[in-house]
């Protein structure tokens, strides 16, 4: 059985784009949610090759028989579906949240760093390898307040040296497997110091391209494997016509000029 970051990239290449859909939609009426962002999905399918959803989407939909429809149509339209969890618990109850959104069909969920291996996200690992899916690892945020976290210096306990937390986490994440690194498109000279670590072992995910200001192509240059666009797809008058347009930028970039 093929692992997520196998699968993903394999969609990816297959149908040349890079581009998740961030499905955020938040509407009052939990009806009205669901359908509109089941069209959303429909129409834009062809120009994206996973979708990402987030617990705004979840909490009024709930898990089962609502967030897990939309799951489920996206596995229809023969792509992957990732769980926007931001894991950040110990344990046990990282174990039993991430085995919720399993069970609801997502192939992936993306946890926090800060909680550490043992205890933390150990559990979560050995869960998602044991069923194929996967754990996708916040490095750097796409926000101002990330350089207060992220951005921090520590001293790394393996060397003894300063170094900045996102360095930290990049190598953790090569040590623990991760399928994947969440770094802010806004922030291309992380995506850059980032690569240079991880190289092609774990492909970077960069949220932040359109509304939040970060840039297609820079992010793309820097080293991002996927970019994560919400608004700027489904709050456009058209949205299937602007993930077509954010397909058109990536494959000059990734597909074409690189085959
Ligand atoms: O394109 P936007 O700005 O409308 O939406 C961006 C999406 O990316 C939205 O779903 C956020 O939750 C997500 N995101 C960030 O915006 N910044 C981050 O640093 C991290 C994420 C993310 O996807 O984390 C996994």
């Amino acid at each position: 059985m093929r692992s997520f970051k196998e699968n993903i990239e394999a969609y990816s290449r297959e149908k040349e784009t890079n581009i998740i859909l961030a499905l955020d939609l938040f509407l009052t009426d939990k009806k009205a949610q669901l359908e509109k962002s089941m069209a959303i999905l429909e129409s834009v399918h062809d120009n994206i090759c996973a979708v990402k959803l987030n617990r705004q989407v979840v909490l009024p939909l709930g898990l089962y028989s609502g967030a897990d429809r939309i799951v489920a149509h996206a596995h229809r339209l023969n792509m992957p579906a990732i769980m926007d969890a931001k894991i950040n618990d110990v344990g046990h109850t990282n174990t039993a949240i991430a085995a919720c959104y399993f069970d609801a069909g997502f192939d992936a969920v993306i946890a926090s760093p800060f909680v550490g291996w043992e205890d933390g996200l150990q559990p979560v690992f050995e869960l998602a390898r044991g069923q194929s899916k996967g754990v996708l690892v916040l490095c750097y945020m796409s926000h101002k307040g990330a350089a207060e976290g992220y951005g921090q210096t520590v001293l790394d306990s393996k060397t003894g040296k300063l170094k900045a937390q996102y360095e930290v986490f990049a190598d953790r994440a090569l040590t623990w497997g991760a399928d994947g690194l969440i770094v802010g498109a806004t922030y291309p000279d992380k995506i850059s110091r980032i690569h240079e670590i991880v190289k092609d072992e774990i492909p970077i995910y960069s949220p932040g391209v359109g509304v939040q200001g970060g840039d297609v192509e820079i992010a793309v240059k820097a080293g991002a494997r996927y970019l994560i666009v919400g608004r700027s797809i489904y709050s456009a008058d058209d949205p299937g016509e602007a993930s077509r347009r954010f397909r058109e930028r990536v494959r000059k970039l990734m597909f074409k000029l690189n085959s």
